[in-house]
C-alpha cells in the first residue's frame, strides 16, 4: 500500500490580480486537489478554472528543470554555474565592444514579489537605463493620468463596490479577467450584491461582453472612442448644472483650465465620434450626477487606445465632478499594509529618450512596440544583448512578427522562463525558475488596488527540488553573474522575507503578524485619505496637465474631425480559461470548446459572405492570419473581436498541449505605429483590418 500524507495548505492564487484564498491538498510532492478557500476574507472561497490548473503547472511535463542552451535547432541542458559563467563572459565581451543591453520584464513579475525586488540589480548589471515591460501593453495611461494628476503613479483609485449604486465599466470584463488594476474576487457575486441592494452596473464596451450580459445597461461604443464619450458626459453634467465636486473643490487646482479646454468641443461633434446619441449622453450624465455613490471605472479596453492617457484623465475627472473621488462608495484610495506608493519614487516622463524614435522614456519604461526596432537598427547604441523575465512579448507586444525576426539579429538573448515559447525559443540561454509552489506569494503590487485592505503571505509549500533555483534567486545570480564579468561591484542581493518585513514594519506590522493570519488579514474597506494622500507639492490634483491639454486639444481635435471613420476594426477579448500566452499548456485549461474564434456581426459576415464557423482571412498593415469565425450580434457592426495569447504554432515552440490547438496571434495583425503618445501604450484595440472567407482567397490564390 503507498503511504498517504495529505496535508493541507492556505495559499493565495498567483495567476491573476483577483488573489483568491486557496486550500491545496497535498501528498508529499504531489497536488492531490485545489478548492477555494471559504475563510479567506476577501476572496470567500472564489475560485475559477485557473486556480484548479495550478496542479498543471507543477506537474508540466513540458517545464525546463536545468539551464538550456540554445546549438542550432537544438537545445543542451547545462548546469547553473556554467551557464551563468558563459552568459557574463558573452556579456561581458558584447559590452567591451560597444553593444547595448535592453531588459523586458513580463506580466508574471507583478505576481512574484521576490522576484521584483531583484529587478534593480540586474538593471545595474545590464547597464540599462530604459526598461521595456508589459505595462506599456496594457495599464501604463492609468499611471501617467495619476501621476499628472495626484502626484504618483501608483495612487490607483478603486471602486468601491461594495458601498456603490452605480458601477460604470468601460473597456473591461472582469466576469472573464476576475478584473484588473482593482483586485477584486468574486466580483459576478459582488456585483449581484449591488444590485440586490438596489445598484446599477452600466457597461460600454463593443462587445456585449459576459459583464454586459449581467448589465442593467450595455451601450456599444466606437473602439478608440471613449475619450469623446467621456468628455460628452462631462459637458452634459455641466449643462445639467450637475458638477459638484463638493469637499475636492478646495483641492482642485487648474479646474478651469480643464473646463476650458473641454468647452473647445460641442457634444454634437463628440457623440458623433463615439456613435452615441446625445440624447443617451444626457441620460447617463444625469445618472452619473444624481448625487447617488457612484464610480467610473476603465480598463485594458480604454487604456490600450490610441488616447489612452486622455480616457483615463477623463474618467478621473468624471468621478472628481460627480463628489465620487475619494467617498465612500465612488472610487478611492487604499491603505495597504505596504504603502508602494510611499515606499517608491512618483513617476516620470522625459527625463531621457528612446534612440531610434525619440519616445520619452514614461516611469522608466520605453514603448514595448520599440523594442522591436531598438534591436534591428544599427549605430550606436543598438541593442545587442537581451534579457526577459517571465515575458512572451512576441505574442503579446504588436507587430509580433517584427519583434520576432529582430530577435535573431541579437548576439546574447537569455529568457528566465519555465517553456520554450515563441519568444524563449530565440534565446541563446533559458533560464527556468521552479514550479510556483516552491515559492512565496505576498501580492505586493495587488494589495494596494483590492477592493479592500488585506494583507497575506504564503509560505513556499516546500523547497525547489536539487538543481531548481525560485525567480528572485535566478535574477540575483544572473545579475551577479553578469557584474563580476564586467568587474561591477553588486552588493549583496536583497533577501525576500526579511525586506518584506521591513517594509511591513514600516507600517506598523510585521511579518509574523501576518503570517500568524493564514488565511488573510482584513484591514477594513477603504477610507477617505485626500487631501493628505496627494503627492503634489501643495497637495491639490492638477486638474490640466500641460502634455494632456495638448494632447486633448491637438492630436485628440485633429482626430476628431475625422469621425467616424469607416472600416472594420479589430479588439481582443479574454476568455476565463486563459491568462495572456501562458496557460494554454494546461490541460485542464486546453479542453472545451476553441477559445481562438473571431467574432463577426452579422451584417459584416453578411456583407463579406462569410458564414458561421467559416474560417475568415483576417489581414492588416502587420500581417495576415486565418481562424474560425462565429457570426454573433454580441460584437458591434464595424468590430471584429480576436483573443489574444494564442500563436503557439511558430517553429520551435515546445508546448505540446498548447501545440494541439495552437491558435493565432492577435498581435501578428496588431500595429507597432498606432500608440498613445502620452505614454507610450499601445493602441491594441481598433486596429484596421480586412476580412474574407479564407476559401475565396485560396481559390482566387490557385485560379491567378
Ligand atoms: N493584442 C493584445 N495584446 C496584448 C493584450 C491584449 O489584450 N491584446 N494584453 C496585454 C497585457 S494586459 C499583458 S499583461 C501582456 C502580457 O505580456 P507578457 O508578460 O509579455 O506575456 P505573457 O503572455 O503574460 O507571458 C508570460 C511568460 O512568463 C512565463 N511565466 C509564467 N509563470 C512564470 C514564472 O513564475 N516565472 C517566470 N520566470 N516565467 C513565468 C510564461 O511561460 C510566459 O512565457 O500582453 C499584452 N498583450
Ligand atoms: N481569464 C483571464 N483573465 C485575465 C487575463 C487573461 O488573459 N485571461 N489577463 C490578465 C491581465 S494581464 C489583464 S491586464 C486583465 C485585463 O482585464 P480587462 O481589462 O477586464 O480585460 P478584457 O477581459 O480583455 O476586457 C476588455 C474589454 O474591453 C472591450 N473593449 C475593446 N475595445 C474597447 C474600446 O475601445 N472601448 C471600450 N469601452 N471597450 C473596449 C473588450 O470588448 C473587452 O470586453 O485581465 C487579467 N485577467
Ligand atoms: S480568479 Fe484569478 S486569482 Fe482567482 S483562482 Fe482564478 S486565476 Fe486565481
Ligand atoms: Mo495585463
Amino acid at each position: 500500500m503507498p503511504k498517504h500524507d495529505h496535508t493541507w495548505h492556505t495559499r493565495t492564487c498567483h495567476i491573476c490580480e483577483a488573489n483568491c484564498g486557496l486550500l491545496i491538498e497535498t501528498d508529499g510532492r504531489r497536488v492531490v486537489s485545489i478548492r477555494g478557500d471559504s475563510d479567506d476574507p476577501i476572496s470567500r472561497g472564489h475560485i475559477c478554472p485557473k486556480g484548479n490548473a495550478i496542479a498543471d503547472l507543477e506537474a508540466d511535463p513540458d517545464r525546463l528543470i536545468s539551464p538550456m542552451k540554445r546549438v542550432g535547432e537544438d537545445w543542451v541542458a547545462l548546469n547553473w554555474e556554467t551557464a551563468l559563467a558563459e552568459i557574463g563572459a558573452k556579456f561581458a565581451a558584447i559590452r567591451a565592444a560597444g553593444g547595448a543591453a535592453a531588459l523586458y520584464v513580463g506580466n508574471p513579475t507583478a505576481h512574484d514579489f521576490a522576484l521584483g525586488m531583484q529587478t534593480g540589480a540586474l538593471k545595474k548589471a545590464l547597464g540599462v537605463r530604459g526598461v521595456y515591460s508589459a505595462s506599456t501593453v496594457d495599464q501604463m495611461p492609468h499611471q501617467l493620468a495619476q501621476y499628472f494628476l495626484y502626484g504618483h503613479n501608483a495612487l490607483f483609485p478603486i471602486p468601491d463596490i461594495e458601498r456603490t449604486q452605480h458601477l460604470v465599466i468601460l473597456g473591461g470584463n472582469p466576469l472573464a479577467s476576475n478584473g484588473s488594476v482593482w483586485t477584486v474576487p468574486d466580483v459576478k457575486r459582488r456585483i449581484a450584491e449591488m444590485q440586490a441592494r438596489g445598484g446599477r452596473l452600466t457597461v460600454i464596451d463593443p462587445r456585449r461582453s459576459e459583464t454586459a450580459g449581467i448589465a442593467d445597461a450595455h451601450h456599444f461604443i466606437r473602439p478608440g472612442s471613449d475619450p469623446a464619450l467621456l468628455a460628452a458626459l462631462l459637458l452634459a453634467l455641466d449643462d445639467a448644472g450637475l458638477v459638484k465636486p463638493g469637499r475636492l473643490a478646495p483641492m482642485l487646482e487648474g479646474w478651469d483650465e480643464a473646463w476650458a479646454a473641454l468647452r473647445q468641443f460641442t457634444i454634437t461633434d463628440l457623440a458623433r465620434a463615439c456613435g452615441w446619441d446625445v440624447a443617451a449622453i444626457q441620460t447617463l450624465a444625469a445618472e452619473l450626477g444624481n448625487g447617488q455613490p457612484t464610480a467610473v471605472y476603465g480598463r485594458i479596453g480604454v487604456s490600450t487606445a490610441p488616447f489612452g492617457t486622455l480616457a483615463h484623465w477623463l474618467i478621473n475627472l468624471l468621478n472628481i465632478a460627480t463628489g465620487n473621488l475619494d467617498r465612500e462608495g465612488g472610487v478611492m484610495f487604499s491603505s495597504p499594509a505596504v504603502d508602494v506608493a510611499g515606499s517608491s519614487g512618483p513617476g516620470s516622463r522625459g527625463r531621457f529618450f528612446s534612440r531610434v524614435s525619440g519616445h520619452p522614456e514614461v516611469m522608466g519604461e520605453f514603448p514595448a512596440v520599440s523594442l522591436a526596432e531598438e534591436i534591428s537598427t544599427p549605430g550606436e547604441g543598438q541593442v545587442k544583448a537581451l534579457v526577459v523575465i517571465a515575458g512572451n512579448p512576441v505574442l503579446s507586444v504588436p507587430d509580433g512578427g517584427a519583434l520576432d525576426a529582430a530577435l535573431d539579429g541579437l548576439e546574447l538573448m537569455v529568457s528566465i522562463d519555465p517553456m520554450i515559447t515563441a519568444t524563449s525559443r530565440k534565446a541563446h540561454y533559458i533560464l527556468p525558475p521552479c514550479p510556483p509552489l516552491a515559492k512565496d506569494h505576498y501580492p505586493l503590487l495587488l494589495a494596494p488596488i483590492a477592493f479592500r485592505n488585506f494583507a497575506k503571505f504564503s509560505p513556499s509549500l516546500w523547497e525547489p527540488l536539487e538543481g531548481q533555483k525560485r525567480d528572485w534567486e535566478v535574477v540575483a545570480e544572473l545579475a551577479q553573474a553578469l557584474a563580476a564579468a564586467q568587474g561591477i561591484n553588486l552588493p549583496p542581493p536583497v533577501q525576500p522575507r526579511e525586506q518584506l518585513d521591513r517594509m511591513l514594519q514600516k507600517g506598523g506590522r510585521s511579518l509574523a503578524e501576518v503570517m500568524a493570519h493564514p488565511h488573510g488579514l482584513d484591514l477594513g474597506p477603504h477610507v477617505p485619505r485626500l487631501p493628505e494622500r496627494l503627492f503634489t507639492p501643495g497637495k491639490t490634483i492638477r486638474c490640466a496637465p500641460e502634455p494632456v491639454i495638448d494632447d486633448f486639444t491637438g492630436r485628440f481635435a485633429a482626430w476628431l474631425k475625422t469621425q467616424p471613420e469607416p472600416g472594420l476594426v479589430l479588439i481582443g477579448r479574454r476568455h476565463i480559461r486563459s491568462n495572456n500566452s501562458w496557460l494554454g499548456n494546461a490541460p485542464r485549461l486546453a479542453k472545451g470548446p476553441d477559445k481562438c474564434i473571431v467574432l463577426i456581426n452579422p451584417e459584416d459576415a453578411a456583407e463579406h459572405g462569410i458564414g458561421d464557423g467559416a474560417l475568415v482571412q483576417i489581414s492588416s498593415a502587420a500581417g495576415t492570419v486565418e481562424a474560425p469565425a462565429r457570426v454573433t450580434d454580441e460584437i458591434m457592426a464595424g468590430v471584429i473581436s480576436l483573443p489574444h495569447g494564442f500563436g503557439h504554432a511558430r517553429p520551435g515552440v515546445r508546448q505540446s498541449v498548447a501545440a494541439l490547438r495552437p491558435g493565432v496571434s492577435h498581435n501578428d495583425l496588431a500595429l507597432r505605429s498606432r500608440l498613445d503618445v502620452l505614454s507610450g501604450t499601445a493602441a491594441l484595440v481598433g486596429t484596421p483590418v480586412r476580412i474574407s472567407p479564407a476559401f475565396a482567397v485560396a481559390a482566387e490564390a490557385a485560379s491567378g
